[in-house]
């Protein structure tokens, strides 16, 4: 048995839950704790929004694209030797890809029965908004996606040892009493923890949870994979990445905003249900990212750009229950009409990927209650 035994945190949780906030905010403590830790996205495409952000952050980021954890199992510990090589991390902490459901069965176990003497796996930690948390338990009426893809949702929650309850600043206090009282009933074998990655409420109580504890072992929870499978292909996603050139030099936070609300409008007047839009646009040292978790939200602008620019490099990253297609030309419209709108810009697709996932095939999937540690 080697001396080095590195500790694995997995977070999962539905597209937009705040994944990619929680763990910038759980590297941003783990350095404070004098921990060194490495990062893994993961995506079904490639250009990741998420390791832009992480490793502008300055984070050691790799990322998994074109497939899901459960499905490249090989390549996600290919991703912890590579960060081994470079950093030799106390802790690895790895963001599952938002429509993926079953982690435990197909991660987290496999990682301890087949690495066990080599690494230790935090407790799974699954996020919710609490906003869409609320629509899905009946607590607030609103859009909701199509039956197989709130069966997704549900199975994260199934198999969660801790929800976090993420953005809780958005609720009132009664508001998020009654939602994590249904989540603590509905789920009695989860830990359930409010959390804020904007106030960090509630946050240094969860990152020492899954910091300095491990995953205790519970029966291997049931899923229909035909029922998951159609889930997952009723989300169309579309990942891009585009040049824009300022004609002189141009505010690229209002080119991110422009087509976040462009893309909005027209997603919304064509019937797509918003899982989640990200983008991102950076230049040189410097960059800008916007989010939009729903149809009836609006497009946040959080990290900016803090000075105009001559050119910079757009990602964008849609998930919706939509047509891929349909995406795909919604994005090609709006570019076209930010182009029109702010004349001081010119964009230009170099890549697009709009697919709906394929089913999952895990490598591995534990079925039997492990041995408890
Ligand atoms: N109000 C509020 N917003 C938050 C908080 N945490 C994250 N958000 C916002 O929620 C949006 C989505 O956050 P992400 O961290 O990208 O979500 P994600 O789960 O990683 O999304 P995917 O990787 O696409 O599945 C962003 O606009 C975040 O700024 C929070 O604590 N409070
Ligand atoms: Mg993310």
């Amino acid at each position: 048995m080697s001396a080095y035994k590195p500790h694995v945190i997995l977070i999962g949780g539905f597209l937009g839950a705040g994944k990619t906030a929680a763990m910038l905010e759980l590297a941003r403590w783990l350095h404070d704790q004098g921990i060194r830790a490495g990062f893994i996205t993961n995506d079904q495409g490639s250009d990741l929004v998420d390791t832009r952000l992480m490793r502008s952050c300055g984070f050691a980021t790799e990322e998994i694209a074109g497939g899901c954890f459960c499905c490249r199992f090989d390549e996600l510990v290919g991703a912890t030797q590579r960060l081994r090589a470079v950093l030799q991390p106390d802790v690895f902490v790895a963001e599952a890809v938002g429509s993926c459901t079953d982690l435990a069965a197909t991660v987290t176990y496999p990682l301890r029965r087949l690495l066990g003497d080599d690494c230790t796996v935090a407790p799974l930690s699954v996020l919710v908004d609490p906003v869409r948390a609320r629509r899905a338990f009946g607590l607030e009426p609103g859009e909701s996606f199509s039956a197989s893809i709130q069966y997704i949702y549900r199975k994260q929650l199934e198999e969660a040892d801790i929800i976090a309850i993420s953005k809780c600043d958005l609720l009132a206090a009664a508001e998020l009493d009654a939602l994590r009282a249904v989540l603590q009933r509905e789920f009695p074998n989860a830990e359930v923890l409010p959390v804020s990655s904007r106030t960090e409420a509630g946050l240094d109580a969860w990152f020492r949870r899954v910091a300095f504890s491990q995953q205790q072992s519970r029966p291997v929870m049931a899923v229909d994979y035909d029922r998951y499978a159609e889930g997952e292909a009723r989300l169309g996603w579309l990942n891009a990445s585009a040049t824009a050139v300022a004609i002189t030099v141009g505010d690229g936070n209002r080119l991110l905003e422009h087509l976040a609300s462009d893309l909005h409008g027209r997603l919304v007047d064509r019937g797509a249900v918003v899982a989640h839009l990200k983008m991102t646009l950076h230049a040189g040292d410097g960059i800008a990212a916007i989010n939009l978790v729903r149809n009836d939200f609006v497009p946040e602008l959080g990290t900016r750009l803090l000075e105009p620019v001559t050119a910079a490099d757009l990602v964008v990253n849609l998930r919706a229950e939509a047509a891929p297609d349909l995406l795909e030309t919604v994005l090609r419209e709006s570019l076209r009409a930010t182009g029109l709108a702010l004349d001081s810009w010119r964009i230009e697709l170099v890549h697009t990927e709009a697919f709906r996932p394929g089913r999952p095939v895990p490598t591995h999937r534990d079925g039997a209650t492990l041995r408890s540690t």
